[in-house]
């Protein structure tokens, strides 16, 4: 018999925002829920990010929940992109603003979940020695929590200290005086890359692949812009709601095509969405998502701000990406390609010699060892099903989610998976997720299940489980909408394809607003794709 022993009607995995607003809403409305959380307190991907410079891409006005109008009113922003310690006071606050911690078993990880017919109800076991039987299983562990760290030989071998963005400790790190190296130049890099070059002695990046960067253009936060924002703050979200990616409503979103304005009046846009800041630049022009020479002209643009502001001309082409723009995640910074210009910075292409191991004292590529006091890797996650598949979950008949997703996720809208009953995924493979507002994507998950687990409690019925034919429709439809794109055109962790072995699969839906409608159709004609018992 384990130590702790629980029944209850749902168990949440995951106090993120995902996490709690799941159990706000659970407990609302009267259902016993308890959370699981592996950190030591709330906050989910801003509890472990940690990092110098690690700041929201999408704007704090934006970037927060919408459900309560009293909490969208107090809290105040003081930046135009939140920084890290201010996302994760907010989550503090709505932790403490709404009762959630004492549902919360926190230092605690789900180390397995078996799928029980004979009770319909899942057995969920902890690193604490809990076991908990619970009639749902919500998984509200983010698409980006499970740490990719490469596994270069030697690893256990080097001496120094070694980091990763994705698990930064809690009290920071002084790297003054040191020789840092950081590996990996995606949106963690790009952000903590001008702050570690402005404390560490040296710093050496090695890039394999380099990326596109819009400059944030960040700031104090206007207070008469929040107080506009906050006068007509549900007109504001609804107009969020019905963008592609559910933010930026306030700014033009063009439709003409890149290809039809003259280079004067295409560079003039360009330069007017580059002073902007931020993701807004994909809105440019119409087509920058969808057709190659449109991408191109506006990759053209990035490429000739970045040999502008890099003053050595070589280490500038080595950071000019000949990628498609926005096929990987597009970055967002803070003086990111001005840091070159330091002496203290250097840049190591390791695209074609990648790094053969790790020593004592350092690294190894191309034959050549550098020694550094710290090493940070700023490697990326296992994104969307990495924390979902460490969980150990076997559904029906003793398939286990790994067995079943071993040739890529399959869903039905990425929320529940067929041959696991009562098993909801918040912001998972198969819905927008990733490419749209995460915060406004839980949210939207957190009321479907919600609602849902209501419905299922007023019929009297016991179980929910996605049927296999609609699943199989929608993984159908999950890739037809990204083949329309231009994202399956590189090697991005939405494809699965920084994590060697991975199998290569497009996960997120595209398209926030059709998701939205194809999920009010289901509810509306009676959960149809669904099956019940
Ligand atoms: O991770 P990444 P990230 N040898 O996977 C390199 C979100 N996020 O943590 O491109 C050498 O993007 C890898 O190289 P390559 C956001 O959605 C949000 O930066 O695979 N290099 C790449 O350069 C983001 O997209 C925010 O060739 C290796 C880097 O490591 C997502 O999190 C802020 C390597 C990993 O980049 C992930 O971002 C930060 C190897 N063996 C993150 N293996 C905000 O909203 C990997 N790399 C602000």
């Amino acid at each position: 018999m384990a130590d702790k022993f629980e029944q209850l009607d749902a168990v949440v995995v995951g106090a993120g925002f995902g996490g709690m607003y799941m159990l706000h809403l659970l407990g609302r409305m009267g259902l016993s829920v308890r959370g699981i959380e592996r950190g030591s307190d709330v906050g989910g991907t801003w509890f472990w990010n940690r990092y110098p410079g690690c700041r929201c891409d999408v704007e704090s006005m934006e970037y927060s929940y919408q459900f309560s109008s009293e909490l969208e009113q107090e809290w105040e922003w003081t930046e135009r992109y939140s920084a890290q310690p201010e996302i994760l006071a907010y989550a503090n606050h709505v932790a403490d603003r709404f009762g959630l911690r004492d549902s919360i078993r926190f230092n605690t990880e789900v180390t397995g979940a078996t799928w029980r017919s004979e009770g319909s109800a899942w057995r969920v076991q902890t690193s604490q020695g809990d076991e908990i039987e619970a009639r749902f299983l919500i998984m509200a562990t983010g698409c980006l929590s499970a740490a990719n760290v490469p596994d270069f030989p030697g690893r256990d071998q080097y001496q120094g200290n070694t980091y990763h963005t994705g698990a930064w400790p809690p009290e920071g790190i002084d790297f003054t005086g040191q020789r840092v190296a950081v590996i990996g130049t995606g949106s963690s890099a790009i952000q903590s890359i001008p702050l570690i070059a402005q404390q560490a002695a040296d710093l050496t990046v090695f890039q394999r692949t380099p990326n596109y960067s819009i400059p944030a253009q960040n700031g104090p936060l206007d207070p008469q812009v929040a107080a506009r924002i906050k006068q007509n703050y549900a007109d504001v979200r609804a107009r969020n709601r019905a963008q592609p990616a559910a933010f930026g409503a306030d700014y033009p979103r063009n439709t003409d095509s890149a290809l039809d304005a003259t280079p004067q009046a295409r560079k003039e846009r360009f330069e007017a969405y580059w002073q902007h800041g931020g993701f807004m630049f994909l809105a440019a022009f119409g087509d920058i998502a969808m057709n190659m020479e449109a991408n191109a002209l506006a990759a053209d643009f990035v490429r000739g701000k970045i040999r502008e502001i890099v003053k050595d001309p070589d280490t500038a082409e080595l950071l000019c990406p000949d990628t498609v723009l926005g096929c990987k995640r597009l970055c967002a910074d803070t003086g990111y390609f001005a840091t070159y210009n330091r002496p203290n910075v250097h840049l190591v292409d390791v695209s074609e010699h990648p790094i053969e191991r790790l020593t004592k004292e350092g690294l190894v590529t191309n034959g050549q060892e550098y020694q550094f006091d710290s090493i940070v890797f700023a490697t990326g996650f296992d994104a969307m099903t990495g924390a979902l598949l460490r969980c150990n979950i076997v559904g029906q008949a003793g398939m286990s989610l790994k067995e079943k997703w071993s040739a890529g996720p399959r869903t039905y809208l990425g929320l529940m998976t067929e041959g696991f009953p009562n098993l909801f995924m918040m912001t998972g493979p198969g819905s927008p997720s990733v490419l749209a507002n995460m915060i406004t994507g839980v949210e939207h998950h957190a009321e479907f299940i919600a609602r849902l687990i209501g419905w299922l409690d007023e019929q009297g019925l016991a179980q929910v489980a996605a049927d296999r034919s609609a699943e199989d429709q929608w993984v159908d439809v999950v890739n037809l909408r990204a083949g329309a794109t231009l994202y399956p055109n590189c090697n991005s962790w939405y494809l699965g394809a920084n994590v060697p072995g991975k199998p290569r699969v497009f996960m997120p839906y595209v398209g926030f607003p059709d998701y939205v409608a194809t999920l009010k159709t289901v509810e509306e004609t009676g959960y149809q794709g669904f099956a019940f018992a």
